[in-house]
Formats: C-alpha cells, structure tokens, sequence
C-alpha cells in the first residue's frame, strides 16, 4: 500500500461558533481558535479541519455562504485568518477548509443578480424553472423539511435549494460555475490551505429534466441527485484543473453513498477525491427514514457495516473513520454510556477508530467526552433544521410535541454545537458574554482543564492512542480480519502489515464478556499495546465492561 501523509494524519474538527470566544460576544471566533493551537498540538493531531469560516448571514451557521474569498464578520478578518493559518503551519500542523459549493448563500452576488431577471448573465448559475399546475416544478422536499423548491415574484419561477430557502443549489450544468469554483478553490491553496472538506459533496449532479421523486415517508427526490450522472465527470474535471496541481487532502462528505460509489470516488487509480466521509453506520439507529425516530443498534449490526468497509476499501480506496461531526449526536451519548461508563466507553469507541484502516477524524470535545446536552425547551435548540421542522409538524401539523422532542433530544445537531467546555468558570470559560447556544451544564465535571489535571483522563488517553498510531504504522495501513461477527457485547479483530500484526478486543457493553482467544493466536506471543484498563495478557478470560485492549506482535 502507498504511503501518504494524508492517510498516516490524525483530523480534529473545529466547529468555529462554538470552540473559543476571544471577545465575549458570545461567539467563537478565529482568535480564539489561535489561543488554543498550543492545546490541539498537546493532543496530538496533525491536521485541523475547520467548518466553515467564510462570510455568511448564518441561516445554517456558515453553510450557506454569502462571500466565498472573505471571513465571517463575527469570526474575525482574512488578517485573523492568515495568522491561524501560519500559527498552524509553523506548529507543523495542516489546515482543511469547508468547501460548500452544492449551494451558496440567496445573499451570495451571485444570487442577487440570478433572480433579478430571466436574461441576467447569472440566471444560469442557479436552476430555475417555471411552476407545473400553479405549483412546484416537481415533488422534491428539502433536507430541513417543506418542498425543495422556493417561489420567486419578480420573475415568476421557483428556484431549486436541497437545503434551507436560504441555500439555493449551484447549476452544476453550467462550465462557468464550475470553473469560478475552481478558481476561488486556487485561492484558498495557493494562501496555503492544505486540502478541503467537500459539503455534501455527492448531490452536485441532478438527473436531466427533474423528474418526480419515488413518493416515500421522509425526504423525497434523492434518486435524482445523489451520486448523479454527471458527478465522478465532474470530479475529474476538478482534480485535473485543480486538485492534481496540490498536495493536499481531499474528503468528500456524501451521506448515502453506496460502497460501490465509494471505490470510485475514493479509489486509488480514478483521479477524484481521497477519501469519502460516508454515513452508512450512522444511519443504523434511524428508524424508516424519519429522521427523529431511533432504535438501539445491535453490536453485531454496526459491526457488519464498519467490517464491510474496512475489507472492501483494503488496498482499492481509502477510508475516513469517525463517530461524529457537527451533525451528529455525541459519541459516549449515542453509542457509549454516558453514565457509569462515561469514560471507559468513550476510551473504547476511539481505540475501535483509532485502530482501523482510515483516517480518524476526531471532533471538538470528544477528547473530553462530552455528553449530548438534553434541553427541556425546544426554544433552548437553535438548529434551523429543528426549527423548521418544529414548525412544520408541530404547529401546523398537530403532531405531539413530547415525542417529537424525545427525537430532537437524541438527534439534535445542536448536541454536537454546544460550546466548548474549557473549564469548570462560567460557561465553561468559552465566553465571558452569554454564549450562542447554552453550554451544557456539566461542564463543571466535563472540561479541559479536569482532563489535563487527571492522568487517567478520555484526554491523555487519545493523546497515546495518537501516539500509538503514529509509532505502529500496522494501525494506518494494516488489512483487517475480523473474529466472532456475531458476538453481541465483543468486536473483535486482527489487523495484518508487513511481518506485524496487532490484535484488537473492544467490549461494547454494560456487562462483563467472555473472550476465547481464537486458535490462531493462542500461541503468538503478543504483547499488550494500549487499553483503558490496566494491563493483561491476551489470554482467554472476562472482559471488564467497556474494557478495550490492544495486542501487538
Ligand atoms: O445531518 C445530517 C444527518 O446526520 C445530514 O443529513 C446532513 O444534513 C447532510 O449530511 C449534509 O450536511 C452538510 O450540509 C448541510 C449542512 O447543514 C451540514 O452542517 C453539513 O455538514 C448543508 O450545507
Ligand atoms: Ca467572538
């Protein structure tokens, strides 16, 4: 397998609103993402990706960009942004900008001119059609609930947006989009940004003349956007204009994505992205289709899929490992015990990830295991997704609200987006003002400053497995062979490099396991790499709840 930085480089995410408020307006900002560069390089981590940072009016926090070559006004100036940018490089760290360009901000100049007129040279940036029946062209519906399509007076049309009314998509039809995008893409890499993170980046691509989605519970129209025609054409055409002339990483986020896309857009020989950020695992605990409904997962479940992938990818394309992101629940939350085993479980889950084929990406807080936050209001959630939906299921469809909240308080974005807990003062001294969004109240328990006083902490511990990957390339670059799939409190498996092989057993569950050693390894003489608990042989014997151990020889 060939070697790349990208492949051997540990991610930490930065969600710019909620990581550090410097100036105490309540916001986090690039300053203060500076005063912390010394901390992530404690931890560990080779590249920072920040979501996005760029001039926006916020409908969806920065996903929709009015300002594609400037910098949020609440977040600082291109001048903060060149001194992060240097504070990054010089502490020989990366730097992976958010790039949002299925859709822009309808305060974009490029949107104001677009619905001005039906001639304006920009009308053909945007997909603009004209009403069927007095009503939406087709029967597409938003990511964030209603139809996907808005009405505009002034030339009588209705616009396309996927996301909010205040996201329209980009016509990716249309060669002189593309190209202004790669252009400003040169921009940022020619400053010196070393990759980006593409926005839902498998929906560029809408099937020809729009038909009608498959009417189903939940979203409808996917089938006629994700992983279009056109897309992997249009990814060549980046990576030959632009891509191919840096080196940099590439990560394409692409929620429905089936694994036999996956390998060309990520496969190794095809010219197009990296590596895939794809949702399969994360979307086990969802129940038809209705995005607030959930299920616990059965081990053996999830484990069927992150299997899957690490064998099918294994020398063909490349992987991105995480457990969540700013749209994602917490991890210990969701997925571990964030009770009893607050810290044992979430020690667990980031061996599993940092112990796969893959590049890890770790999120902000979660090298301090914080917890979803569980508001008791719906005012308390500030995720426009949530409140669109609110809106239109309990206000104007009746809907019980007690359930639908249950949903959110599992579910919500916002859990991913409370602030940053830095210490146990006010607000989790992330701010001296009054922050965005309430900080969780536990942070007086769950901060940086408990977790780099405590030696046993989720922190010092991600800081060895960092280690730990770092010295034993097995970890990045290994095959994977996995043990008992049907085991449902243990996940088990091998990885195979070289001459070395690393042997990894991760009890997901509340109660103690019964591990049989398999016969092959009965005789190797491995020895105890890392685990959360104290050091044992690998020998056939009980496994501590939440216990997680890693072998080596
Ligand atoms: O949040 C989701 C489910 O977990 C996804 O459906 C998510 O909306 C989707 O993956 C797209 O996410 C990305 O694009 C959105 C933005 O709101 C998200 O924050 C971003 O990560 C629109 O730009
Ligand atoms: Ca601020």
């Amino acid at each position: 397998m060939e070697r790349a930085w990208w492949k051997e480089a540990v991610v930490y995410q930065i969600y710019p609103r909620s990581f550090m408020d410097s100036n105490g307006d309540g916001i986090g900002d690039l300053p203060g993402i500076i005063s912390k560069l010394d901390y992530l390089k404690e931890l560990g981590v080779d590249v920072i990706w920040l979501s996005p940072c760029y001039k926006s009016p916020n409908d969806d926090n920065g996903y929709d960009i009015s300002d594609y070559q400037d910098i949020m006004d609440e977040f600082g100036t291109m001048e903060d942004f060149k001194t992060l940018l240097d504070g990054i490089h010089e502490r020989d760290m990366k730097l992976v900008m958010d790039l949002v360009v299925n859709h822009t901000s309808d305060e974009h100049p490029w949107f104001v001119e677009s619905r001005k007129s039906k001639d304006n040279p920009y009308r053909d940036y945007y997909i603009w059609r004209d009403p069927k029946d007095g009503k939406e062209p087709n029967n597409w519906t938003s990511y964030f609930s209603g139809p996907a399509w808005e009405f505009d007076e002034t030339t009588g049309q209705y616009y396309l947006h996927l996301f909010t009314r205040k996201q329209p998509d980009l016509n990716w039809e249309n060669e002189k989009v593309r190209y202004e995008i790669y252009d400003m893409m040169k921009f940022w890499l020619d400053m010196g940004c070393d990759g980006f993170r593409m926005d839902v980046a498998n929906l560029y691509s809408k099937v020809p003349g729009l038909p009608d989605g498959i009417p189903r519970k939940g979203r409808i129209g996917a089938e006629n956007y994700q992983n279009g025609p056109r897309i992997h054409e249009f990814f060549h055409e980046m990576n030959r204009e632009v891509l191919s002339k840096y080196d940099i990483m590439t990560v394409g986020e692409m929620s429905d994505v089936p694994l036999e896309e996956a390998l060309k857009y990520a496969g190794k020989d095809r010219h197009e992205l990296n590596m895939v950020f794809q949702f399969e695992h994360d979307d086990l605990d969802t129940v038809d289709g209705e995005r607030w409904a959930y299920r616990k997962v059965p081990l053996p479940e999830l484990k069927a899929v992150l299997s899957k992938w690490q064998v099918a990818m294994n020398g063909k394309a490349w992987n991105s490992l995480y457990w969540t992101n700013h749209d994602q629940p917490r991890t210990v939350s969701r997925r571990g015990n964030d009770k009893e085993y607050r810290k044992e479980s979430q020690k667990l889950l980031y061996t599993m990830l940092m112990t796969m084929q893959g590049t890890p990406y770790i999120y902000q807080g979660e090298e301090i295991g914080m917890t979803n936050v569980y508001f008791d209001s719906i005012e308390d959630y500030d995720d426009v997704e949530i409140h669109n939906c609110w809106r239109e299921r309990v206000i104007k469809g009746g809907e019980d609200p007690e359930k639908l909240l249950d949903g959110i308080r599992y579910r919500a974005r916002d859990n991913a987006r409370t602030p940053m807990q830095w210490s146990d003062e006010e607000n989790g001294g992330f701010t001296t003002g009054t922050p965005w969004l309430k900080v969780n109240p536990n942070y007086k328990e769950i901060n940086v400053k408990e977790s780099l006083a405590d030696e046993d902490s989720i922190f010092h511990y991600m800081q060895k497995l960092i280690r730990m990957r770092k010295e034993n390339l097995i970890a990045v670059y290994g095959d994977f062979k996995e043990y008992e799939p049907d085991n449902r409190q243990l996940y088990i498996y091998e990885r195979n490099y070289q001459d070395q092989k690393m042997f990894v057993v991760l009890n997901f569950s509340d109660q103690e396991a019964a591990f049989a050693m398999p016969e092959e390894w009965e005789k190797e003489k491995a020895k105890f790499l890392i685990g959360n608990y104290p050091k044992k042989p690998l020998e056939s014997r009980t496994f501590a709840p939440w216990e997680a151990a890693v072998y080596i020889r």
